[in-house]
């Protein structure tokens, strides 16, 4: 092993990069990796040295959870002093949400933690698969006078590195699956890695803390015109429901019928945290811009500004984790932790 080439960490967490085919039924299903990681000779060309770790059992991410982003921050945990760089191999479906999550978990992240995966199996002829990984890994790799380049959990797919709490997926056909609606990207890959340095965020200079506590009693409650009032009633009657992120018409706007206000009013007096966010693909919330919004501010409504939903539910769950106060909870969540946020 050369002493001067970054040590990157590979976790295979599952996803389709590595999956194939049951011949017997036609779905793809995770496989071991390690395997078919042999079958990758341009790993070797590499300016690094790559060692490679995969989860027991590799999931399709939609089975991702509060345990598996345990498990993830776990082992970067064990492995954060040998290594310069991990590189995080997951399924795309549920990727913007574990990234999101990650970047909430890891605090005072001193090194590239680098999520990426494939809209096409690895082994796949016309795969996606190789350019991501190869690609996610030189990226994790940079270093300027001995330093990562990038500190931060972030996402590469089809030649954008963006910072993962500011992705949301939006393609299940196309290559290009994810978008980062308020945050432009923080590399370009082209001839050359073109880094947007003046929007990475820097590191604190403090020691790593990995916190492993989400609380899961939240929800997310898309609206829609005719929205009724025995829906919204129920879900905010949930059993040991803490928190909600509504997700609003354009700036933020939501019904002004009387039920509507009442009920979301009641339950912040009960202390469930609701928090508005956009359901248009950009922008931000502006609560009080419209009169349709006004009434959200004055019952204590927290705004996500410009936060992506999957952001703002894994937001969410780790504030509620770590029992934030109720006094404060609002003027937190309003605050950027991880550049989530502007
Ligand atoms: N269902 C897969 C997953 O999220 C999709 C993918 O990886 N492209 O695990």
């Amino acid at each position: 092993m050369t002493s001067s080439n970054p040590n990157i960490l590979l976790i295979y967490t599952g996803g389709t990069i590595g999956m194939v085919k049951d011949f017997e039924t036609g779905s793809l299903k995770a496989f071991n990796f390690n395997k078919l990681l042999k079958s990758i000779p341009e790993l070797k060309l590499l300016d690094c040295e790559i060692a490679t770790v995969s989860f027991d059992t590799p999931i399709d991410s939609s089975n991702m959870n509060i345990q598996e982003w345990v498990k993830l921050a776990s082992i970067i945990e064990e492995n954060y002093n040998q290594y310069d760089g991990f590189v995080v191999l997951h399924g795309s479906d549920t990727m913007s949400y574990s990234a999101s999550a990650l970047s909430f978990m890891l605090e005072n992240l001193d090194k590239p933690v680098v999520f990426t995966g494939s809209q096409l199996p690895i082994g796949d002829l016309r795969t996606d698969a190789k350019e991501n990984l190869i690609t996610a890994i030189q990226v994790a790799s940079l270093q300027h006078k001995g330093k990562p380049v990038i500190s931060e959990v972030c996402l590469y797919f089809e030649y954008k590195l963006y910072r993962g709490n500011r992705t949301t997926k939006i393609s299940a056909e196309h290559f290009n699956a994810f978008t980062s609606p308020n945050l432009t990207c923080l590399v370009e890959s082209g001839v050359h890695l073109k880094v947007n340095e003046e929007i990475l965020l820097k590191p604190t200079g403090k020691k790593i803390e990995i916190h492993k506590q989400f609380d899961d009693n939240v929800a997310v409650v898309k609206l829609f015109p005719g929205v009724n009032h025995h829906v919204m009633k129920a879900i905010l009657s949930a059993e040991n429901l803490k928190g909600i992120v509504l997700e609003t018409y354009g700036a933020g706007n939501a019904p002004t019928e009387e039920w509507f206000v009442n009920l979301l009013s009641e339950a912040i007096q009960k202390g469930i945290h609701v928090v508005n966010v956009t359901q248009c693909s950009g922008g931000s919330v502006n609560m009080g811009h419209y009169e349709t919004s006004s009434q959200l501010k004055q019952i204590g409504v927290i705004s996500g500004k410009d936060i992506t939903t999957e952001a703002a539910i894994t937001k969410l769950m780790y504030l509620l984790g770590q029992n934030v106060a109720p006094s404060v909870f609002k003027t937190i969540f309003e605050t950027s932790l991880r550049g989530e946020m502007n």
